[in-house]
């Protein structure tokens, strides 16, 4: 029996003895720990009725029990389907409604607010806490450490992870074994990771960044992680020293930046940091390498595609570009109206095609068709360039898509929250400019009463989680349309951009 990406990335590790995960407090974690808890885990799921294909919803903090629960979902040939643990119950429930797990596994402070939420979906409710307590980790203590993987092959699912819709409506990206598995090991080749590193992991493990690019990668070579409950500076570089490589997002790295705590010394032994998720200012590249004397290795991917491009190991890594496609994995550009493939050096849309892309939306096939290309490429919506040498730079977005500080939030999705307000008549939600986040929400809001910012503040509190919230709303007497009568969002963004350039 074979279990596709458990076999290749843990089944050779059963019995190793090595660190996986280097814990705050001085603990360590061997292969061989993590994965007997894996397999008590994957028992307590399939006991409780998880059969191969059957999805596990997982809202926890990030702990060595939840990794485990990641691992033992793939092991007992479930489906992993991890949360923002931001989401208010409202948004959880949509995706519960939608993915219809067989189990959610939420910490105990939420779960009276879900048990209802799981029960209208047929699904079983338990608990896991971030100190790994809960009705979860109760069921696993004394079960066998011996679990055999259930049979998956390469294009059954491992693992759903859910992207914020242009329409409001998210939508559940399917990642098969192999779409994760061979995604790992094209970057153990391109980083060059090896059983000899030490992995500063302060990402959250529910986005593809922290659970599939991290995780999977260190998995793959052997190597360990110092695995952080999230970024916060001071423990950041405190372990600084201990690590050969990092992974972050933009805001870790203009973070670390301001602190004068982060020297060319205390860093002098690592030997790569790879930024993500966002655009990368080239003055932050060009401030990290004065600074450090390293440059930031920067590269592209999506929740439905894992990785595609990177600035290579040996080569020149160019500010402000992500590289070049990743061996296997094939971009192009076209244009987006006719579709037709554009020379180099002129701006379309960036489409993919590789064993990295996802097998569909989640019971959506019109939306999946609507996002490929006939011969299978996958329609980004991201807008970039590639020039003469093969460097590919992402230029803007054909999607109408926030991203601050590494999370996606619709515009939409927002706007729809806003316009329920009574006394608002409108509303047009932007990203501007953010020192922290480098982009922030602001909203712009035309009213016909007396309502307020606290007032929409206060409703938006309870219906969505808080980094979607504006961090800014801005009253207007109407918004810039065009002939068409769509509102000129490149002028409200143009207007505001300074809104939040003072924010901390
Ligand atoms: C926290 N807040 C935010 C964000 N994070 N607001 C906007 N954007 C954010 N990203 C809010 C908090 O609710 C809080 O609100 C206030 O900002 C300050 O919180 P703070 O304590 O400073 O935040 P933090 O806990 O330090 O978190 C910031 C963070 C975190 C470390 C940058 O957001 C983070 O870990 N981001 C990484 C996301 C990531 O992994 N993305 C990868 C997905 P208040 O004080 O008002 O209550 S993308 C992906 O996977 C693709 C495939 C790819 O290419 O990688
Ligand atoms: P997500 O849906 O959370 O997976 O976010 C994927 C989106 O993040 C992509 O479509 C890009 O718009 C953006 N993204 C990821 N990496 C980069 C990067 N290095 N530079 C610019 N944008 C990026």
């Amino acid at each position: 029996m074979t279990n596709h990406l458990f076999d290749a990335l843990f089944a050779a590790r059963l019995a190793d003895d090595r660190p996986f995960l280097h814990l705050p407090g001085g603990n360590t974690l061997s292969y061989r720990q993590f994965l007997d808890r894996s397999a008590q885990l994957a028992r307590v799921l399939v006991d409780a009725g998880v059969a191969p294909g059957d999805r596990v919803a997982v809202q926890v903090a990030k702990s060595p029990e939840a990794l485990a629960l990641y691992v033992a979902t793939v092991r007992a040939g479930a489906v992993f389907l991890p949360l923002n643990t931001a989401y208010m119950p409202a948004e959880v429930g949509y995706f519960v409604g939608d993915a219809k797990p067989k189990l959610v596994v939420c910490d105990s402070a939420a779960a009276a607010d879900l048990e209802p939420i799981a029960a209208d979906a047929g699904a079983r409710l338990m608990t896991l806490d971030a100190n790994s307590s809960g009705t979860l980790s109760q069921a696993a203590d004394g079960k066998s450490s011996e679990f055999d993987a259930v049979a998956r092959n390469g294009d059954d699912l491992g693992a759903i992870l859910y992207t914020s819709g242009t329409t409001g409506r998210s939508k559940g990206a399917m990642l098969s074994h192999d779409n994760l598995l061979s995604n790992a090991l094209t970057l153990v080749e391109s980083w060059r990771f090896s059983e000899d590193d030490v992995l500063l992991h302060a990402l959250p493990i529910f986005h593809t960044h922290g659970l599939f690019v991290a995780t999977n990668v260190i998995a793959a070579t052997s190597g360990s992680m110092i695995f952080l409950p999230g970024f916060k500076a001071d423990a950041v570089i405190e372990a600084l020293p201990r690590a050969t490589t990092m992974m972050g997002v933009p805001t870790f790295y203009t973070r670390l930046l301001a602190d004068p705590r982060f020297t060319r010394e205390l860093v002098a032994h690592i030997r790569l940091f790879v930024s993500g998720s966002a655009p990368l200012l080239a003055d932050t590249h060009v401030e990290f390498e004065a600074r450090t004397g390293h440059r930031i290795l920067e590269r592209y991917g999506m929740t439905e595609t894992n990785m595609n491009t990177s600035n290579p190991y040996d080569g020149e890594r160019r500010a402000g570009t992500v590289g070049f496609a990743l061996p296997g994995v094939s971009v192009r550009v076209t244009d987006p109206d006719s579709g037709n493939e554009l020379p180099a050096g002129e701006i379309g849309v960036l489409e993919i095609k590789g064993p990295n892309v996802f097998k569909g939306y989640w019971q959506m096939p019109e939306k999946t068709a609507a996002e490929f290309r006939e011969d299978g490429y996958f329609i980004s919506g991201d807008l970039g360039l590639i020039d003469a040498e093969g460097y590919i730079s992402i230029v803007g977005r054909g999607k109408d898509l926030i991203i601050s500080g590494g999370y996606n939030i619709y515009p939409k999705e927002v706007e729809l929250a806003i316009d329920e307000v009574a006394g608002v008549v409108e509303s047009a939600v932007i990203g501007v400019p953010h020192p922290d986040f480098g982009e922030g929400v602001v909203a712009v809001v035309v009213r016909d009463g007396d309502v307020d910012e606290d007032t929409i503040m206060q409703q938006l509190a309870g219906a969505m989680a808080r980094f979607k919230q504006p961090k800014k709303i801005i009253f207007v007497d109407e918004l810039p349309r065009n002939t068409m009568g769509k509102v000129q969002k490149n002028i409200l963004r143009e207007t505001y951009q300074e809104q939040l350039t003072q924010a901390a």
